[in-house]
């Protein structure tokens, strides 16, 4: 009898702008004109002029020429900064920017860091900066508004992106659940489980075929499996002098897979307050202090413990009570998986064992698992969300 389990490792990216705040212009000049040039005013500070509104979203411009910013205000009566030094540096003519791949052209070597604009023109939809070199750069509103730097645009950004907003519970949880097949035909339910995986946690997919190679399956709807020493795909079954405890019969208590393996998360102020990676149990925190990731295997605990002596006894102490607490009826659910089962799971929040069992020749225990990255599963999610929904 086939089962299988997928896991899924993580490689979260977080992004960090520490983007100052800018002081609005005071005075600000309204000028019924399309066209400004700030030549001879640059150290006349603020500048600023009205431009005429084709478009619905923006309302009024100014060039704050001594915090090196424009000033967009949008119809809806709130206003934005953008920096030039920033402007520049997202110029989105072919010359700076290779639409294809998305990708800057323009080298940071020659990003001028006190930059300032010779003029700034608004046509329809769009702004014009042109720069002291006479090279024009045009910034769509939208785009402009995308990129806020307000704390609650970057904030939702985050969200869209990377779908931080994970959510908590216990054994209360009904596990959700999607058939195999539909996620693998049906980009609404494919769509629905990577959401589900990444919101939640764990998505339970029935009703797979009992052979070999459901998991490749599941890892080509996402992209690619990750590859790692144990391959891509795995047969955790009862073996012969088994290089791994999950290849005997015996019980693995709640463990996260593979925390030996290092994944430098993508955010700087990550702290470490156990950092033990091969001996213990790491817990990293966000600079929120949310927890991005738990790494705990019992089974693959050094017996090299790299702690001062005194600290031996509290490190073994705490250890075995996070343990218990992990244990306890409201943190735990426990259920049989059923032939035909594929548990998905994040790696990273979610730990997981099973019982011992009785290996014989007439009743065998078979699960086939892979490892699959966030950074494809959320890279497939994001594709889904736009060929199913569109741009937000
Ligand atoms: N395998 C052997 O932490 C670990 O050693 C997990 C699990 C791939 C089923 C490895
Ligand atoms: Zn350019
Ligand atoms: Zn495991």
């Amino acid at each position: 009898m086939w089962r299988s389990i997928t896991k899924y490792l993580l490689n979260s990216i977080i992004f960090q702008s520490r983007m100052q705040s800018l002081p609005a212009g005071e005075n600000a000049l309204h000028r019924p004109k399309q066209e400004v040039s700030l030549q001879g005013y640059r150290h006349h500070t603020p500048t600023a002029f009205k431009i005429s509104m084709p478009i619905s979203t923006i309302g009024k411009i100014e060039a704050v020429d001594k915090q090196r910013c424009i000033i967009v205000h949008w119809d809806d009566g709130s206003h934005s900064q953008y920096p030039y030094v920033w402007l520049r540096d997202n110029c989105q003519c072919p010359q700076c920017f290779l639409p294809s791949a998305k990708a800057r052209k323009f080298p940071i070597e020659d990003l001028d860091m006190n930059i300032s604009a010779d003029k700034v023109i608004s046509t329809d939809a769009k702004i014009s900066v042109v720069w002291p070199d006479q090279h024009v750069s045009e910034f769509d509103s939208s785009w402009l508004k995308a990129r806020r730097f307000a704390q609650i645009t970057r904030k939702e950004k985050q969200e869209e992106l990377f779908l931080t907003d994970q959510q908590n519970w216990g054994s209360e949880l009904q596990i959700p659940t999607a058939n195999f097949e539909e996620v693998l035909d049906n980009d609404e339910v494919a769509y629905q489980w990577l959401k589900t995986l990444r919101r939640i946690g764990v998505m339970r997919l029935k009703h797979a075929p009992t052979e070999k190679g459901q998991v490749a399956k599941l890892g080509e709807r996402i992209g690619y499996l990750r590859l790692t020493f144990y391959g891509l795909t795995w047969q955790v079954e009862d073996k012969v002098d088994a290089n791994n405890v999950a290849y005997t019969s015996g019980k693995l208590s709640l463990h996260t897979d593979y925390p030996a393996l290092h994944y430098p998360p993508g955010d700087p102020q990550t702290e470490h307050p156990v950092l033990l990676s091969f001996t213990g149990l790491q817990k990293s925190l966000d600079h929120n202090g949310k927890i991005v990731q738990i790494k705990f295997n019992n089974a693959t605990r050094d017996s090299i413990l790299d702690v001062p002596l005194e600290l031996v006894h509290p490190f073994l102490s705490a250890l075995k009570d996070y343990v218990n607490l992990m244990y306890k009826p409201e943190n735990l659910i426990t259920f049989k998986m059923e032939a035909g089962d594929i548990l998905t799971f994040d790696n990273w929040r979610i730990l997981h064992g099973r019982q011992n069992y009785i290996s014989s020749a007439g009743s065998s225990r078979h699960l086939e698992g892979a490892y699959a990255s966030w950074d494809e599963a959320l890279s497939r999610l994001r594709c889904l969300e736009k060929a199913l929904y569109g741009n937000k």
